[in-house]
């Protein structure tokens, strides 16, 4: 295969990232760090051997239609891969990879700090001390409700979610969840998880739930509306994996009527927008896509991609290649 392949970079990575892919390959970075536009993305598609996109990129079908021979692998750095259309690179013989993981942790590390700050109203402490309205302790300020012995129900039981359930455990929390295909009975007993087999089921009974699944269509708008209502009105909603998956107006109407208690964001439906009525609401916690914002993680994340380019350039399938189909 190509003995340096042309790798074109959309986003600033970590510098010992940058550095190793300038060793390795011939690379080319975006310096100015702003999200491609759709004219960016065409000339990256036509004249990089290795695309290396993230999140903020669409390549989607329009834009791989545009892609020529010399294209050959998508290295995404990111294990969501929603962004990319499998079935149009699949067509060009394109071969897509992400990077598993590497980044489980962190992301459910940032699970339960939501699920610990929309309850127990950190963000509404923390704003009541900035503003310098804090008249004092009182026994009946601030309170919130309490973590330990609530049911959490996890959508989504993967390798995100399981991190989830682990952590979840520890908080005294009983561990509900909902995948289309059951764990296996060893794994499910050492997470001492509760499968549902309908979401809708699971809904109704836990207190808080926790979105920990892909993007497809099948999940996009998941939590719509009819969803909302079948939550009790003290539940939290915790949402780290992609935004698309709740129908967010929807969303915002429900936390206006009181139909659920709070709920903590990390992604949003059209990012960096975010829907004017969650900013004005008290019970919710919004952060902007920091799930696997770690340096760790980002190393971690840089590492792979760079590992899955090399052992393509060798000639090899690449370890993290994913299959159209894949969920
Ligand atoms: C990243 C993510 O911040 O990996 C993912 O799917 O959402 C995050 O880890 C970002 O998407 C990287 O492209």
């Amino acid at each position: 295969k190509t003995a340096r392949p042309k790798v074109i970079v959309s986003r600033r990575l970590p510098q010992a990232v940058e550095t190793r892919m300038a060793e390795l390959f011939d690379v080319e970075l975006n310096f100015d760090d702003t999200p491609f536009d759709q004219a960016r993305l065409i000339d990256a598609v036509r004249r990089a051997d290795v695309f290396v996109p993230t999140v903020t990129d669409h390549v989607d079908a329009a834009v791989l239609a545009e892609a020529g021979e010399k294209l050959k692998l998508i290295a995404n750095f990111g294990v969501g891969i929603d962004h990319i259309d499998l079935h149009a690179a699949r067509e060009k013989n394109i071969v897509v990879t992400n990077t598993p993981g590497v980044l489980t942790d962190d992301t459910a590390d940032m699970v339960m700090a939501l699920i610990l700050s929309v309850p127990r109203r950190i963000a509404e402490g923390e704003k009541i001390i900035r503003e310098g309205s804090w008249a004092g302790w009182s026994p009946t300020g601030m309170l919130g409700h309490r973590i330990t012995g609530k049911r959490l129900g996890i959508i989504g039981m993967g390798r995100i979610g399981q991190a989830v359930a682990t952590r979840a455990r520890g908080f005294g929390l009983a561990v509900h969840y909902h995948n289309r295909e059951r764990l296996p009975a060893s794994v499910e007993a050492g997470l001492e998880a509760t499968w549902w087999p309908t979401l809708e089921a699971m809904l109704t009974r836990v207190d808080i739930v926790s979105i920990n699944c892909p993007h497809t269509p099948e999940t996009h708008h998941l939590i719509n509306d009819k969803a909302l209502r079948l939550m009790q009105r003290h539940v939290y909603l915790i949402n780290t994996a992609r935004g698309e998956i709740v129908d967010e107006a929807a969303l915002a109407a429900a936390l206006s009527r009181r139909g659920i208690a709070g709920a903590g964001l990390d992604v949003f439906e059209h990012e960096p927008k975010i829907h004017p009525d969650l900013l004005n609401l008290p019970n919710v916690v919004l952060v902007p896509h920091m799930g696997s914002a770690t340096f760790e993680g980002r190393q971690a994340m840089g590492d792979k991609v760079i590992a899955n380019i090399q052992v393509w350039k060798d000639g090899h399938r690449p370890p993290d290649q994913v299959l159209e189909g894949w969920v």
